[in-house]
């Protein structure tokens, strides 16, 4: 928006006009308009990243509970809305697995909608193996926050509001 209006002011035009009268000259940065305009824009775009900036600080904490064994790596996928959820991760993480309980901390999330889906790749291919009927052979679970699903949960089943303060979840792997 503000490169449209750049372009499109009529620099040239004005100039062309001011250029035969003496007022030209009195007007404030008349004779090089240019460097204000760039000052306008950097003060802009100055202000909007200091508008985003509180939006990126919130932590997420994801407690994962009920890890079996310390073989394999712990997968978190952060979706960001239902459009995105499970195509399209707004942030993954992998940790080294851990008999037990795990925390990951996810930082520098916009406050919004999130959901997270887990699984315990138990032997490092970086997929959640499933049997021919698409049900899961590694242990995985999602952000249901006490909510029960029969099957694959849906965006409901495990969205979530993350706070600009954060916030701490807890999922537990299935069996
Ligand atoms: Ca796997």
């Amino acid at each position: 928006m503000i490169l449209e209006l750049e372009m499109t002011h009529p620099i040239e035009s004005l100039r062309a006009s001011d250029c035969s009268g003496s007022r030209a000259d009195d007007r404030p940065g008349a004779n090089d308009p240019r460097p204000h305009r760039m000052l306008a824009v950097k003060l802009v775009a100055a202000a909007l990243t200091l508008g985003a900036g509180p939006l990126q600080a919130a932590t997420l904490t994801v407690e994962l509970n009920h890890v079996t064994s310390d073989q394999g790596t712990l997968n978190v996928a952060v979706y960001d809305s239902e459009q995105s959820f499970r195509k399209t991760v707004t942030r993954g993480v992998r940790v080294p697995a851990r008999k037990g309980s795990v925390s990951v901390e996810i930082d520098d999330l916009p406050a919004g909608d999130y959901a997270v889906m887990v699984f315990h790749d138990l032997d490092d291919d970086g997929e959640l193996a499933t049997n021919l009927l698409g049900i899961p052979k590694e242990p995985w679970g999602g952000s249901l926050q006490g909510r029960s699903v029969f099957g694959a949960p849906g965006w409901k089943d495990v969205r979530f509001e993350l706070p600009e303060t954060g916030t701490s979840i807890e999922i537990s792997f299935s069996d």
